[in-house]
């Protein structure tokens, strides 16, 4: 049997790409098809706490639901750390370029006020990492959710190169590459990125349990 598990993301990039990773064994709903769950303020200080709302807003919602009562709510919360921006945007990667809690900005205004922050760093001081904190939440309950968290090391580029992938793709160049992830691509994005680690913590912990 299929493990049937709603994704709490509105981002269709993320969703696709964990739809893909997550691949046989499991049945996928998005957010597509619960087009009136609240949306949820990413307030919280930590990859972590955002996660942990973003999943158990969507349990509580989904508690009519009939057909979710062996389901699973999964939650993606996750962003760019840069070393020398002291972890910045970090939680705030949606938002970094309108500086606000409401609302994403466009990925390329987030791209180049990132830009514009490293005018003139060298590349050893461009370091910096993906970071995915993923919450998985039973349906029907309110225990607290399970969390796995994966990372991608790299650095910044210093322009955009690419056009696949999403938000700052086609500034981070992985490590032991030299190409960004918005030139690599899906399939060497799906081996390498902060999402695909959770995702494999997450598959393995499902299996265990
Ligand atoms: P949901 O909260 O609805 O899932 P969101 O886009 O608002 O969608 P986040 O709050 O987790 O998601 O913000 C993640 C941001 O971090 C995202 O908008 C990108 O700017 C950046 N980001 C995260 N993962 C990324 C990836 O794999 N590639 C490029 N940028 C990424």
């Amino acid at each position: 049997m299929p493990k049937l598990i709603v994704i709490a993301s509105g981002n269709a990039h993320k969703t696709r790409e964990i739809q893909a990773l997550l691949g046989d064994g499991f049945e996928c709903r998005t957010l597509n098809d619960y087009p009136d769950a609240p949306e949820v303020e990413e307030d919280a200080s930590t990859f972590a706490g955002n996660a942990v709302k973003k999943a158990l807003s969507l349990v509580d919602w989904l508690k009519h639901e009939e057909d979710l009562t062996e389901g699973w709510v999964l939650a993606d919360d996750s962003g760019l750390e840069v070393d020398c921006l002291d972890g910045a945007p970090g939680v705030r990667s949606a938002r970094y370029a309108s500086g606000t809690h409401e609302g994403n900005s466009p990925d390329e205004a987030n791209n180049a006020k990132l830009l514009a922050e490293l005018r003139s760093k060298p590349q050893h001081q461009r370091a910096a990492r993906f970071r995915c904190v993923m919450a998985l939440a039973r349906t029907g309950t309110y225990a607290h959710p399970q969390l796995f968290d994966g990372t991608c090391e790299g650095h910044i580029a210093e322009a955009p190169a690419g056009s696949k992938g999403f938000g700052y793709d086609p500034l981070f160049v992985p490590e032991n590459f030299e190409d960004t992830f918005g030139t690599l691509g899906a399939e060497i994005k799906g081996m390498l990125s902060h999402r695909a680690a959770a995702l494999r913590k997450m598959k393995e912990w499902l299996e265990a349990n």
